[in-house]
C-alpha cells in the first residue's frame, strides 16, 4: 500500500489541478492532499477567491483522492510525511527543487504542468470578459441571434 502525499491551493479547480491528482492516483495506492487553509495563503502571499471549506470539499469529492488534510504551514510536511508514512511526495515543476529536503524520507517528484491554464489565467479572462461595455456584449448577442437564425 503506496502513499502518496502533494499540497496546493486548489483555487477555481481546473483541469489543471484534476490532471495533477489524476496523476498521482496512478503512483500510488492512496492519494493525500494537502489543501492550503486561507491564513496560510495570506502567508504565502496567495490571494484566493474561493474559501478554504470548500475548497477542501471540492478537492475531497475528486475521485482520485482519497483523504484531504489542511496545509496550515510550511513546516508540516517532514511531519506529515513520518505521520502518515508516505512513500512519494509529489508537485508540479514549478516548485523543482523547493521540496527536496524531503528526500531523506521519501521520494520526491516534481511533475510536469497542464500548460495554458491557470487560476491566475482564468481571473485574468473573466476580468476581461466582465470589462466589456454591456451595450456591446449586448450588441454581440443580438448579431449572433440574428446569425443563428440565418443559419436555420
Ligand atoms: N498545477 C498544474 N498545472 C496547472 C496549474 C497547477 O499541474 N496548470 C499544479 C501545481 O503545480 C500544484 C497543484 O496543481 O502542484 C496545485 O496548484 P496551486 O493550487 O497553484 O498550488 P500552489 O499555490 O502552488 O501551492 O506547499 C506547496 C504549496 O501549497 C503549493
Amino acid at each position: 500500500m503506496t502513499k502518496i502525499i502533494t499540497y496546493g491551493t486548489f483555487d477555481m479547480f481546473h483541469v489543471g489541478h484534476l490532471n495533477l491528482l489524476e496523476r498521482l492516483s496512478g503512483m500510488a495506492d492512496e492519494v493525500i492532499v494537502g489543501v492550503s487553509t486561507d491564513e496560510f495563503n495570506a502567508e504565502k502571499g496567495k490571494k484566493v477567491l474561493i474559501p478554504f471549506e470548500q475548497r477542501a470539499k471540492i478537492v475531497k469529492n475528486i475521485k482520485f483522492v482519497n483523504q484531504v488534510i489542511p496545509e496550515e504551514s510550511w513546516g508540516q510536511k517532514k511531519d506529515d510525511v513520518l505521520n502518515y508514512g508516505i512513500d512519494i511526495f509529489a508537485i508540479g515543476e514549478d516548485w523543482v527543487g523547493k521540496f527536496d529536503f524531503l528526500k531523506e524520507f521519501c521520494e520526491v517528484k516534481y511533475l510536469p504542468r497542464t500548460q495554458d491554464i491557470s487560476t491566475t489565467e482564468l481571473k485574468r479572462s473573466l476580468k476581461n470578459f466582465l470589462s466589456i461595455p454591456q451595450q456591446d456584449l449586448v450588441k454581440a448577442f443580438e448579431v449572433l441571434d440574428l446569425l443563428r437564425r440565418d443559419l436555420e
